[in-house]
């Protein structure tokens, strides 16, 4: 009998969740598990890896995951934690729980590491974590939670790397990554993540202390949707551009958008915290809602943003509810000129931006600039003067009660996004509360 082409559709994903897997992993198990409970758990996450299929989950015990099967037989330093299509793996169980919510939260202590041979980063893996799917973006994405990936580099001496993604290489991939630190990873371009057409969406997120020779410090990405939530970007250096996030060839309102983000401490040439390119083909932009930029610098031009000036097209960036303060460079210290930026509700140093529209040039205050504590002392001049029309949609249903519209729940701290502070009066625009500027809001009593 002839299955109708429909039904046959149907059947397929049914067909791939019914036969699931959950897979345990955990590095203090005893060798040769099966990996389908904790009792029984591989001890390694290559094992799960070498047998998992589309639409499996992999469970993951704190402990130290080092990389093992090569993608290519004769470079020893192409070993990674290689993730098919439509694997998610949670990592920060203690290896006891039963269920997803009882999860123990030891993220910082569930560490894919690419430190192999030698101290150092000079024998390590080129790139820890690897996600690319050459002939298409398939369904069902890729998720990264709980977890640390760290000591990546993708540069070698011989040219034999590609030199891209120390930390994560992904290519044609919907990739999540939440609850995860990218860290002292290295390369040419993109040392923490290198992302490349497709998505790539992070969730309370630390990108931090990577490095590249060339674009991108933190984080690159080319022609993708970006969505970054309550993400940390620190820390990060770039030779060239974009010592925290280089974003390039972006076309679309919110094709790239940062929300409730902090960057700081980060270092390029050419925009320190980051750098929007515009082409000869398509312009970049960028949207940034209640982000805080401070203590970036740049040795040439934008110590906090630069909007790049193309020959054909010109990066644009849409500044809403933030802070860009006490950033540094020889020219541009706070936004980069060139480019265009369109600025509201936000408080930047040193440049004029109408206060028709909402915005300010004076001290935030910090409650400790030197600590690198950015929320705000209650009376900044940043706290309830924004714009609650423009923070962003909860895109991603942070709270988890399937509005998707409203505006986002939580601050980067995970206290809510809107509050009023009884001893700052309201300067913002819409009804009380009124959300802050930047990332943090001041909690009201
Ligand atoms: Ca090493
Ligand atoms: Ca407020
Ligand atoms: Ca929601
Ligand atoms: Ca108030």
């Amino acid at each position: 009998m002839r299955i109708p082409l429909l039904t046959a559709l149907l059947a397929l994903p049914l067909a791939s969740s019914a036969l699931a897997t959950r897979y345990y992993v955990d590095a203090d198990a005893a060798p040769g598990g099966d990996g389908l409970a904790w009792a029984s758990a591989f001890d390694s996450l290559d094992d799960a890896l070498e047998i998992i299929t589309s639409g499996d989950r992999i469970w993951l015990a704190e402990g130290t995951y080092v990389p093992s099967i090569r993608r290519n037989a004769k470079q020893p330093r192409s070993v990674t934690f290689y993730i098919p299509a439509g694997v998610h793996i949670h990592g920060g169980f203690d290896g006891t729980e039963m269920t997803f919510g009882q999860r123990a939260g030891l993220f910082s202590t569930t560490i894919l590491d690419g430190e192999l041979g030698a101290p150092g980063p000079h024998d390590n893996a080129w790139h820890v974590v690897n996600v690319e799917h050459p002939s298409g973006i398939p369904p069902g994405g890729n998720r990264l939670t709980g977890m640390v990936i760290q000591n990546g580099n993708a540069l070698d001496a011989d040219g034999k790397s590609n030199g891209q993604g120390g930390g994560v290489l992904s290519f044609n991939v919907a990739l999540r990554l939440q609850d995860v630190q990218v860290r002292h990873n290295a390369a040419r371009n993109g040392a923490g993540v290198h992302a490349q057409p497709a998505s790539l969406t992070l969730i309370d997120t630390w990108i931090h202390h990577n490095r590249a020779l060339n674009n991108g410090g933190g984080l690159w990405g080319q022609a993708i949707n970006i969505k970054a939530f309550n993400t940390r970007i620190s820390h990060n250096s770039a030779g060239a551009r974009g010592g925290g996030a280089y974003m390039h060839s972006m076309a679309g309102f919110e094709a790239v958008l940062y929300a409730g983000c902090v960057f700081h401490d980060n270092f390029a040439e050419r925009g320190g915290g980051i750098f929007v390119g515009g082409g000869e083909f398509a312009s970049g932009a960028a949207v940034l809602r209640n982000c805080t930029f401070a203590y970036n610098s740049a040795s040439v031009r934008g110590g906090g943003i630069q909007a790049n000036t193309a020959p054909t097209f010109h990066a644009r960036v849409w500044l809403y509810n933030s802070i860009v303060w006490a950033n540094r460079a020889p020219i541009d210290a706070s936004p980069g000129a060139g480019g265009r930026m369109i600025v509201e509700h936000s408080n930047v140093q040193d440049v004029y931006y109408s206060p028709t529209f909402g915005n300010m040039s004076t001290d935030p205050l910090f409650v400790d600039a030197a600590a690198r504590d950015l929320r705000l002392l209650s009376g900044s001049p940043s706290v309830d003067s924004g714009s609650n029309e423009l923070i962003a949609r909860d895109q991603k249903d942070l709270d988890g009660d399937g509005d998707f519209q409203e505006p986002m729940p939580f601050d980067i701290d995970g206290e809510a996004r809107r509050s009023d502070d009884p001893g700052t009066p309201d300067t913002g625009t819409g009804s009380a509360p009124i959300v802050d500027m930047g990332a943090y809001e001041v909690q009201g009593v």
